[in-house]
């Protein structure tokens, strides 16, 4: 295959869809080589298959506010790849959302999914709307309207979407229960459900836990723990919090976190009620970090930065896409970080991965650091396909034996010979094997 000639066709066809073309070309790029020894993935062309979506919904989103003013928002499913299972993937809901933005996280998730070990296939959606500064009434009557257009084009068999950001536990809730009315159906068909009703234990925690299982295993490999570790952090959402939580079970001090406004440097850790707090943050609905800075002593706050200037040993971007570039990364570097772990999906640019694996520093990419999610969705199917529910140990037992797995995987296919293990390239060829292959079984369809 000849990388420039695929990445510019895509380019004609999606013209400026950077986030897109960048998430492409990283994976074409990565799996060049073993594409070219197997002659026959060429012959059915899986490359130009695998990098355009199966198909790509809008619609409308007309919903009324508190003061009854009629709002219109756009509202998305991509679905990517079903070879290897129903298309599955979150639903984002944030005013940056635009297709782009939406292929990339669909074509990246066919490769985290295919990862984890379970019959996904890969899909992303959702929507322009801002849940910032929203009522539960404002929030409830979007999603019911978000999902009088959805419902149509997703089943337990079918699609199964799931939360990312902003979509949490109150937004599924509001979606399924205008699924359940329309369909009169009470199946499995979104992820991230309330345990009362059909959700999985540690589903929320699954992302951040998963994380640091992953970062542990990275760890684990170089002789090395979390113990007495720094860990800066970005982000203070769901995913933020989890790795919070199992990073200082593990013993490592969590020094900072961060919003949209700034971030939060706290020497002392954010551990115990400091990482409950995270909870009261988000519940707020404002989207900033400042009010920690109130709240505990001792610590600081810096207005409009971002946290990768602190001296830290390990870096988890935990926010979202392209939050850490390429300077980010030098400045880490200079201040002696070891190991960076996306838990965000593309939470480095580029020129931040080429810089840490330049350095040789540990790096790892989302799609298979947080893939704890995802995979913890695929054991919430299951067990709503069985009619039962696994309690917490159960669940954290299988999360934790899928994040030890793909890290196998990613050791298995992206080691060097100098012993330096390419993620990156690991995580993709893993992923890619397993789709193209099933691809190939299936003929051009
Ligand atoms: O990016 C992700 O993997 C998610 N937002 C979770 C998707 C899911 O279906 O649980």
């Amino acid at each position: 295959m000849n990388v420039d000639k695929i990445m510019n066709n895509l380019e004609k066809k999606h013209h400026g869809e950077v986030e897109y073309l960048q998430a492409v070309r990283e994976v074409v790029e990565s799996i060049e080589e073993v594409y070219n020894e197997n002659p026959q993935f060429e012959t059915a062309n899986i490359i130009e298959r695998i990098i355009e979506p199966d198909r790509v919904l809008q619609f409308k989103v007309p919903w009324i506010d508190d003061e009854g003013n009629v709002k219109i928002n756009l509202g998305y499913r991509v679905q990517f790849n079903n070879a290897i299972g129903p298309y599955k993937g979150g639903l984002r809901f944030h005013p940056s959302v635009n297709l782009s933005i939406l292929k990339f996280l669909g074509f990246e998730q066919i490769f985290k999914n295919a990862l984890t070990t379970l019959p996904m296939g890969g899909a992303k959606g959702g929507s322009d709307f801002d849940p910032k500064g929203k009522s539960n009434t404002e929030v409830m009557r979007f999603c019911q309207s978000f999902m009088l257009e959805l419902w149509k084009y997703i089943g337990p068999e079918t699609d199964v979407p799931a939360g990312d950001i902003g979509v949490g536990g109150r937004e599924i809730g509001f979606l399924y229960g205008m699924y359940k009315k329309l369909k009169g159906d009470h199946t499995g068909v979104l992820t991230g459900k309330g345990s009362n009703w059909g959700g999985s234990l540690i589903r929320p925690e699954a992302t951040g836990f998963g994380g640091i299982y992953f970062a542990q295993e990275m760890l684990t490999a170089k002789k090395e723990t979390f113990k007495d570790k720094t860990v800066a952090l970005s982000g203070f959402g769901n995913v933020a919090w989890g790795a919070a939580l199992k990073a200082s079970e593990l013993g490592a001090k969590i020094v900072t976190i961060s919003g949209p406004d700034g971030y939060i440097y706290d020497p002392q850790g954010i551990s115990g009620e400091k990482i409950d707090f995270l909870l009261d943050l988000r519940a707020s609905n404002e989207d900033i970090v400042k009010p920690y800075s109130y709240a505990f002593e001792g610590v600081e706050f810096h207005e409009g930065k971002r946290p990768w200037e602190v001296k830290t040993d390990i870096a988890l971007p935990c926010a979202t896409q392209n939050e850490l570039n390429g300077e980010d990364a030098r400045k880490l570097i200079s201040n002696g970080v070891r190991l960076v772990a996306e838990i965000s999906n593309m939470g480095c640019t580029p020129d931040a991965v080429e810089e840490f694996q330049k350095n040789k520093i540990l790096f790892a990419p989302g799609k298979a650091v947080n893939a704890g999610g995802v995979a913890t969705s695929g054991l919430e199917m299951t067990q709503n396909s069985m009619k039962l529910r696994w309690n917490s140990n159960e669940v954290d037992k299988r999360l934790h034996e899928i994040m030890c797995n793909i890290h196998r995987q990613c050791v298995k296919y992206g080691k060097r010979e100098d012993a330096y293990i390419d993620y990156v390239k690991g995580a993709n060829i893993a992923g890619f094997l397993k789709v193209a292959n099933s691809m190939l079984d299936m003929g051009v369809i």
